[in-house]
């Protein structure tokens, strides 16, 4: 046996088309059409994976024009290193992630120290949806509604002290729940940080949800960064603590290799990552896998108007 805790799989006790259709499925047990005659894997925690439908209203302002990437890929095609290495282990993995009871603890310089609760968290401002371009270092990339509301909602309500300059960004690890956590691939908890004035830019996303629901497991529940001017790994997923700090953070990926992981990582077409070139990409989702035409990779992704200003004077090859 693998893992720790292991629940059984819909695949182990159900036809493979079945279990292709679990989602719809699962909502359908939620909803109670299928009675008393539940399958014996919808457990409660099962139920508790169930995304459910949130209350979000687009927000027009932040929204991209691009075709929207199918719900389908954007939750099997991840990074989630905790569970595993493979685009495909997330999605097959992350089940044993225990989400409910969650909370944020926030520390260092900030005058109102604080563990805020899943419901403490969605009361701090009303949840909209944003259609954002991601972009993954490695090269393709994905359009995705996201729900959640602008993170400065949170740090205005912990009030920074003049001497925070840095936000750093803790997610889970627990080896009980996450596999991936016993490899040595990255130092674990997976850390990512932003500046004080990027976390403050309202395009910065504390995200709680996706395509209207919930998020699902792999893709970072019950609360997550996303970011979408830079490479998806600064957008850090199912994260327990958020700390300002003076100094700038030590991220898990720069720390797995400074010279091809910068701290600001900013999607920049211009700057080579040192094994690849970054000026293309290729959208996920197309069905045409690794033969999608590639795209034009833009220059902070496409947001340069909000976000160009707070780069000026700075040398992006030099801070990459
Ligand atoms: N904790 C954690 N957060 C993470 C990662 C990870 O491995 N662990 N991968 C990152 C990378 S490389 C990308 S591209 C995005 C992918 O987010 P998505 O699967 O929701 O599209 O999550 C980022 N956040
Ligand atoms: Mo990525």
């Amino acid at each position: 046996m693998r893992f720790i805790d292991r629940t059984i799989l819909p695949s182990d006790i159900t036809p493979q088309a079945v279990f292709e259709n679990r989602r719809s499925l699962i909502k359908a047990a939620a909803a109670g059409s299928f009675g008393r005659a539940l399958a014996p894997w919808f457990s409660r925690e099962a139920l508790a994976a169930n995304p459910e439908k949130l209350n979000v209203q687009l927000n027009a302002t932040y929204s991209a024009a691009d075709e929207t990437t199918p719900y389908k890929y954007a939750t099997t095609y991840n990074n989630f290193y905790e569970f595993g290495t493979d685009k495909a282990d997330p999605a097959a993995n992350a089940h044993t992630l225990q989400i409910k009871p969650w909370s944020i603890s926030i520390e260092g310089l900030v005058k109102k120290p604080v563990t805020l609760d899943m419901d403490a968290l969605l009361k701090l401002a009303p949840m909209e949806e944003r259609i954002y371009r991601m972009r993954c270092v490695e090269g393709w990339s994905m359009v995705i509604p996201w729900d959640g509301f602008s993170l400065s909602k949170l740090i205005n309500k912990v009030e920074p002290l003049g001497s925070a300059k840095f936000v750093e960004f803790i997610s889970l690890a627990d080896r009980k729940q996450m596999p991936g956590v016993k490899s040595n691939i990255i130092d674990w908890p997976y850390r990512e940080g932003l500046r004080m004035d990027e976390a403050m830019n309202p395009l910065t996303l504390l995200t709680f949800g996706m395509y209207g629901e919930t998020l699902p497991k792999q893709n970072g529940a019950p609360v997550r960064i996303v970011v979408p001017w830079k490479y998806g790994f600064k957008s850090a997923k199912s994260i327990v603590k958020i700390r300002f700090t003076e100094e700038m953070p030590k991220t898990s990926w720069s720390q797995f290799d400074a010279r091809e992981y910068g701290f600001y990582s900013n999607v920049n077409p211009q700057v080579d990552h040192p094994r690849w070139s970054q000026a293309s990409e290729r959208r996920i989702g197309d069905g045409k896998g690794v033969f999608a035409p590639k795209i034009k990779t833009q220059m902070f992704n496409g947001y340069a108007d909000q976000v160009a200003g707070m780069y000026a004077g700075m040398d992006l090859k030099k801070y990459y």
